[in-house]
């Protein structure tokens, strides 16, 4: 303890009161996660931006009604807990953004609690209305909230989500965090409604689990949002993904597919692409489709054009009137992609008859969507740093996990999992998928701690999860951070590790990093993304606290890096600073100088750091304060 029996005789008794809670360095700036709930809270931003789900009957039909969706959800107890808010609020005062808040009840399904904030779109739309501004407004709304929050979800009319989802999937460069797209059938206030089962899964995935990826959420599954369509109109099972997987699906439990998560390869930060192109179009052949409704979807001035074609990408081989018409297009630069008008299966080169266009310069969509297609090229035209041949390859190229092809695929492995099912006899395939996993991850963890990138590589490519959780919610990662070793923080970064996980104590990589004082890891993770966001003040003023008590500059150096800012104040608006001179520390104050920090704040006694030199008459201070 810094501040003696003789310092605290020289402050009056209402001093000694009130620096009684001091000596705890109690900072409080923001909220205490152990003080309402041991296991920590997550923060979701709810994007309202209309859609049946919010929808209220009206003389004219169903219509988004203006708000009214945040004062009722207040009162639904299956969507909002009254009683946890309260005590968040009381447990942290200060913290004056917690009022808008709403709080998830309370779920087996994550061990932290969800808040969340709803933004409502004025005007709330059908979706039908939507544009590509729209798209644009979105992405940058997340992206101006993207450090604030944990994960995103987006409450959307059904008609074209899917479009939505897979411009978002391509607008966003480098996601690291879950966006969830969702809407309803029947509007969520309605007694039949789908709405609340959508609306509450989609909050527990974005902000329990980390799929960093545009997702749909509907009718108990999550499927990747570029893989997805509508595909009925009434029915609550309302969207699917023909030919990817679903990346969670609700039952009893959530049952999550890790290996259908699409994983990053490249060290970069999340950025958005905020502009589309409107100059695409769409043409589905039919037999005896004319020569000019065949020019009208390529003429000036038109980019890209998505070609449905039949079967596996095949146009009529008599009809060279069509051939040559997209054979000009391409020659004056338009990118032509082809795609199948089948639900399932992918366009390949199988037939004369597709083979002909893809010699006329149309380039092969693979399985792609037709919402994927058109909005890869809306996306993929915008770039204008890209040369013709350029876009052209990107078009091809799996870049979001939106079609399959040869640079898509993975072989995985399978030996190491055979061998344990007949050695360990386990019949059923869940209980087997558990031991493999358990057993990965402690040879990962070997591996890490062995400092050996040979086995990580290869147990990654075996499907080991990059991204797996030990019973503290520590990832691989964190680990590879403890063992300081630079080069295998970067090997499991390109290989799909996440910044953004979090311990159950509320340590994300990057605070780990900074604990080490590692610069270099520091360093590396903030290029990759990480960042410090304001809800994990907890474990920062902590961190903050206790280099300041024991004077670790290079503590403070490291906070520094990785972006922390030195302007907090506890309940009695004692700033860092203030700290300093009471635990003495001149060299902690110094540093927090340098800074910039204000030397002049009062706290509730009225009293500057200047004036506890004074009072207590710190002399290595007096320099720092005249
Ligand atoms: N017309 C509505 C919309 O897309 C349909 C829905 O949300 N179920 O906005």
């Amino acid at each position: 303890m810094a501040v003696n029996g003789d310092d605290l005789k020289k402050l009056n008794n209402i001093d000694l009161m009130k620096l009684g809670a001091d000596l705890h360095v109690n900072f409080n700036t923001g909220r205490r996660l152990s003080k309402a709930n041991d296991a920590g809270e997550r923060r979701v931003l709810v994007i309202y931006t209309g859609g049946t789900i919010g929808m209220v009957k009206t003389d004219d039909g169903l219509s988004p009604g203006k708000n009214m969706f945040k004062p009722s959800i207040r009162r639904y107890p299956q969507l909002h807990d009254e009683n946890y808010h309260q005590k968040i609020m009381k447990a942290s005062p200060a913290d004056t953004s917690l009022e808008s808040f709403f709080v998830l009840p309370k779920t087996d399904d994550v061990t932290w609690r969800i808040l969340y904030d709803i933004k409502e779109y004025d005007p709330l739309l059908d979706s039908s209305d939507i544009t590509e501004a729209d798209w644009v407004k979105i992405a940058k709304d997340i992206q101006s909230d993207y450090e604030q929050y944990d994960g995103f979800v987006v409450l959307h009319g059904t008609d074209t989500l899917s479009y939505t989802a897979s411009a978002l999937s391509f607008m966003f460069e480098n996601l690291g965090k879950a966006v969830v797209l969702t809407g309803s059938q029947i509007p969520i206030f309605e007694p039949r409604s789908d709405g609340v089962d959508n609306f509450v899964s989609s909050l527990i995935i974005a902000g329990g689990y980390n799929i960093p990826e545009v997702t749909i959420f509907f009718y108990g599954k999550l499927l990747r949002g570029n893989r997805t369509r509508k595909i009925s109109v009434n029915n609550f099972f309302a969207f699917d993904s023909p030919n990817a997987v679903p990346i969670v699906k609700v039952g009893l439990d959530m049952e999550v597919n890790k290996a259908a998560i699409f994983k990053p390869t490249v060290i970069e930060k999340f950025h958005v692409h905020a502009m589309m192109s409107k100059h695409v179009s769409h043409l589905r052949l039919f037999p005896s489709i004319s020569t000019e409704a065949v020019k009208s979807a390529c003429q000036h001035p038109i980019q890209g054009l998505v070609m449905e074609t039949y079967g596996a990408g095949n146009v009529p081989s008599t009809r060279h009137d069509i051939l040559q018409v997209i054979e000009r297009a391409v020659k004056r630069g338009v990118i032509i992609v082809n795609i199948t008008q089948c639900t399932t299966g992918a366009v390949a080169a199988l037939y004369k008859t597709g083979q002909a266009i893809a010699k006329a310069g149309v380039i092969s969509g693979y399985d792609m969507t037709p919402e994927a297609a058109l909005t890869k090229l809306s996306y993929v035209l915008t770039k204008t740093d890209l040369s013709y041949q350029q876009k052209v390859d990107m078009m091809c190229l799996n870049i979001r996990g939106e079609l399959t092809n040869l640079s898509s695929m993975s072989i995985v492995d399978q030996s190491l999992k055979e061998a344990l099912g007949i050695s360990l006899n386990i019949q059923s395939p869940k209980k087997l998928a558990e031991v493999v996993a358990n057993v990965f991850s402690s040879l990962l963890l070997y591996g890490i701690k062995q400092g050996d990138e040979g086995i990580v590589k290869k147990l990654l490519d075996m499907g080991a999860d990059v991204n797996a959780e030990d019973s503290e919610g520590k990832t691989p990662l964190h680990e590879a951070i403890l063992t300081g070793n630079h080069q295998m923080v970067e090997c499991l970064l390109i290989n799909g590790a996440n910044v953004h996980f979090k311990t159950r104590t509320g340590e994300c990589p990057l605070i780990t990093a900074v604990l080490r004082e590692d610069p270099q890891i520091i360093n590396l993770l903030l290029k990759c993304g990480a960042h410090l966001a304001s809800a994990d003040i907890y474990p920062i003023s902590e961190i903050m606290t206790t280099a300041i008590r024991t004077g670790s500059i290079s503590k403070l150096e490291s906070l520094k890096l990785a972006g922390a800012k030195f302007d907090i104040v506890d309940e009695l608006r004692q700033t860092l600073l203030h700290k300093a001179v009471l635990c003495n520390r001149p060299e902690a104050a110094e540093f927090l100088l340098r800074q910039g920090v204000d030397k002049g704040a009062k706290d509730v006694l009225g009293h500057s750091p200047a004036d506890y030199v004074m009072k207590l008459n710190r002399r290595s201070l007096h320099t720092y304060f005249h």
